[in-house]
Formats: structure tokens, sequence, C-alpha cells
């Protein structure tokens, strides 16, 4: 099993989904041989682990129940698991983070935070994996709605600080967690802009910060509306600079380019970006 708190970071985390509605990948992964062959492909690109997802959370998804998702999720984990292949699970539910555990999932991605199921804490306290705990508001279906803050870096950092010390007194070993801004999720462009601008913000909370911009929307909108898979050298334009901010880790769906554009960064002396003002 991959010590994914140990590895030496930048850690890359390739995306798997394995729903027919995904904003990017959605349709073209469901069936397992296929899900199966492309994880063990970003795992050769040279990701640390594949994050493997059952449900769409594009901004008005409409949810599956916990059972379709199970469905989904746990035959790919075990066959990444059996081939080798490092495993998370990007769940907001308890049963399916359990299940996903099950077949070998090393860590598990909550992109609610524990917010959205309340047993999902002791779940994972109890396995005493890695935990994504990602900043968050609300469902897909309203989430967008949510999207109005004063100051979006001080208020996605103390949400965030909330967050882990739920995490903290559920019994999740601080050494465990993972803290993500939850770029897109209740936010406009421009705040997912503000937050990595002051990534530093996040990364002085004291936890590895995991970056997930992969072709967003927003990104869409500063390439003047260009398509999901038309993002990725935009996406891995902002990995790369969020990486020499300081965060610990990046998801994207293109592994390949993110992991060679990194393999520059490092050639060049691993230099740190800080941004003025
Ligand atoms: N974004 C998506 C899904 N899972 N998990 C984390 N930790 N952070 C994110 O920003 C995030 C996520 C959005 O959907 P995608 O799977 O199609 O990228």
């Amino acid at each position: 099993m991959v010590d994914l708190m140990r590895a030496t970071p930048p850690i890359v985390m390739g995306v798997l989904n394995v729903t027919p509605d995904s904003f990017s990948d959605g349709g073209l992964y469901d069936d397992l041989d296929a899900a199966v062959r492309h994880g063990a492909e970003l795992r050769l690109q040279g990701a640390h682990l594949v994050d493997v997802g059952g449900e769409s959370t594009r901004p008005g998804a409409a949810r599956v129940d916990a059972d379709t998702e199970i469905k989904r999720v746990v035959p790919v984990i075990a066959a990444l698991t059996a081939a080798g292949v490092p495993a998370s699970v990007d769940t907001t539910r308890a049963a399916v983070a359990a299940a996903a555990i099950e077949a070998g999932a090393a860590v598990v991605n909550d992109v609610s935070g524990g917010l959205a199921d309340p047993a999902m804490r002791r779940v994972v306290a109890a396995a005493g994996c890695p935990y994504v705990v990602m900043h968050w508001r609300g469902h897909s279906a309203d989430m967008q709605s949510l999207a109005a803050y004063d100051d979006v870096v001080a208020q996605v950092r103390d949400e965030l600080s909330r967050r882990v010390d739920e995490a903290l007194a559920a019994g999740i070993a601080a050494d465990q967690i993972i803290v993500d801004p939850g770029l897109g999720f209740a936010k406009t462009a421009a705040h997912n802009w503000a937050l990595t601008r002051h990534l530093d913000e996040l990364i002085a909370l004291g936890f590895p910060v995991l970056f997930a911009a992969s072709r967003k929307s927003y990104l869409g909108l500063l390439l003047d509306g260009r398509p999901a898979p038309d993002r990725d050298a935009a996406t891995t334009a902002t990995s790369v600079l969020a990486v020499a901010a300081g965060a610990w880790g990046v998801r994207v769906h293109d592994v390949r380019s993110t992991v060679d554009a990194l393999a520059v960064w490092r050639a060049t002396g691993s230099p740190r970006l800080r941004y003025e003002g």
C-alpha cells in the first residue's frame, strides 16, 4: 500500500471518474475494463495514486444513490489494487468510503470535508487512512448559489480549519489530514484565482494542501470558452504554479504533462513562488 503521507511531494493524483456524466471524462470509463486500463495508464505515467469517483460533482449534477456509487467504484478499486495501482475513493458517503477501503482504497477524498455524511469521519478514523478535507458548502445542485464571500481566502481558510477540527475530534490523526480549497465548489472564477494567489494562507493551516484545478470551467472562461478536454495546458500551468507556491499535491486528468512539467520545475531547483501584496 502507498504511504502517501511519507512520499516525497509534489504528489500527483490522477482522476478516474466512473460516471456517465462527469464534466470532462464522463462516460469514457464507465465499463470496468476501460476504467482499469486507464487507471493503470495514469499510474505508468507517474501518478502516485488514482482517484476513483462514482458520482459527478459538476455544478447542477443530480445525485446517485449509495448502492449505485458502490457498484461503480468498488470493482475498479479492487482491480486497481490487485494490479498494484494505489487508489483513492472520491466520495462524500461513509458507506461508499467503507466499501472502497474494504476493496483496497488507500485514501478517502471527501469533497464535502465531512459535512455531507455524519458517519464519514468515524469510518476514516477507524481505517486510519489519509483523508482529503475539501472546502465545500453544499451539494452540486445548489452550490453555485452559495458562492458568496466577503473575503473568500479568509472564509475558506476558517471553514477548512473548522472541518479539520471536526476531523481531529472524531479521532482522525493530524498526520493523515490533507486540505483542499475546493476550486469551483461554491466559487466563481474570481474566487478560484484569489485562492490560487493566496495559497500560502491555506498552507499556513499546517496541513498538506491539494490543489485540484484540472479542466475546471474557470479555465475555460480564461480561454474564451475552450471545452474541458482542451484545458490541459492551462491546468498544467496552474498546477506547477501551485506547487511552486507550496502545494503538496495536485489532482489532474492529464498526468503525463503534469509529471513532465513538475520534472522541469525540479530540474530548475524547485523554485518557490511568492506573490507580492
Ligand atoms: N473536484 C472534482 C472532483 N473531486 N476532489 C478534490 N479533492 N478536489 C477537487 O477540487 C475535486 C475533487 C470535480 O470533478 P472532476 O472529478 O470531474 O475533476
